[in-house]
């Protein structure tokens, strides 16, 4: 099912209980925020990570803040160290940190502070496969996910990994939120199509907000 056939939907949009898709809610500091990533690529550019299976991601990825989520062949989970450089991850701006409590607090999440964004960069051709994010500590802490770049079809499902997703269509600037009774729930991004955005070229870029500790 897809939700809506074109874009962008007149208000916040309840995806299912505790989970929000807020459209166009990072627009006013996506600009900053963009510059802010580009610096931060330069001495942390995106890897690819590996997957239990000893698969690298298809994704790449880089952190903020006092956790950063890595995937090894060890498994998946945070650490404070950033494997290929070895040294701490840098710390969320402020302008980020702001936008998620914000985000957040939009969706009905008072007080929300994550100590890792997870920096996801999707070349044109690759997806992220429906999983749960499950390695954080403490559940009652919401997801928040900011879309930038080139527009995806994020998948939103059930608790069950067989229960079939809604297909959401994300643009530059949206951001999804989700906790509570969805906190667990199965999700993953279809594959990236081809496409240029003014700003960030042919990628998309992702913020995943956690409270990881
Ligand atoms: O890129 C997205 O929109 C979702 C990313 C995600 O689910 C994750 O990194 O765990
Ligand atoms: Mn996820």
């Amino acid at each position: 099912m897809t939700l809506f056939d074109t874009h962008p939907p007149s208000a916040p949009v309840v995806l299912a209980s505790g989970a929000v898709w807020l459209d166009g809610f990072a627009l006013p500091v996506a600009d900053r925020i963009c510059q802010q990533l580009s610096a931060h690529f330069v001495s942390r550019p995106p890897q690819q990570m590996m997957t239990p299976m000893g698969y690298p991601m298809s994704v790449k990825t880089t952190s903020m803040g006092d956790w950063g989520w890595v995937g090894t062949t060890q498994g998946y989970g945070y650490s404070a160290i950033e494997p290929a450089t070895g040294l701490a991850w840098p710390a969320m701006t402020p302008d980020i940190l702001q936008l998620a409590a914000n985000a957040a607090a939009a969706a009905g999440y008072q007080a929300f502070v994550p100590d890792s964004c997870l920096i996801n960069q999707y070349a044109v051709g690759t997806k992220m496969g429906l999983h749960q994010d499950k390695d954080e500590q403490d559940f009652s802490q919401p997801i928040v996910s900011v879309s930038l770049g080139l527009p995806a079809t994020f998948l939103f499902g059930g608790p069950r990994r067989s229960d079939r997703p809604v297909k959401i269509p994300l643009v530059h600037g949206d951001v999804v939120v989700w906790g509570g009774a969805s906190r667990r729930f199965y999700h993953g991004v279809a594959t990236i199509r081809p496409g240029m955005h003014p700003l960030l070229g042919a990628q998309r870029i992702n913020l995943t907000l956690r409270k990881a500790r």
